[in-house]
């Protein structure tokens, strides 16, 4: 009996195209706001954005965990202060 042509979910391994490559790892939009620091998420980085981090400032996971460390905290108001001036240019 032959193995069967297709198993598990898909994946990308060494001899995967780089089309298929870019596709399989692009980033959930979502996801890529939040990185950026859009906190709560309405795609703008702004002042709203900070006074949110300022309520769960110290605080552990929250929507402003902009770099998903499982603590809210200044390094997440660093990145959203950084897209902020980012946002304004
Ligand atoms: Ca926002
Ligand atoms: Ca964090």
């Amino acid at each position: 009996m032959s193995p069967p042509l297709w198993s598990g979910s898909p994946t990308c391994r060494g001899d995967c195209p780089p089309s298929l490559r870019r596709t399989i790892q692009s980033p959930d939009p979502a996801k890529t706001c939040q990185q950026q620091g859009d906190g709560n998420r309405d795609q703008r980085v702004n002042q709203a954005d900070l006074d949110g981090w300022a309520a769960y400032n110290g605080k552990g996971p929250s929507r402003c965990d902009i770099n998903l460390d499982a603590a809210t905290n200044g390094a997440d108001r660093d990145i959203i202060a950084v897209a902020r001036a980012r946002a304004r240019h």
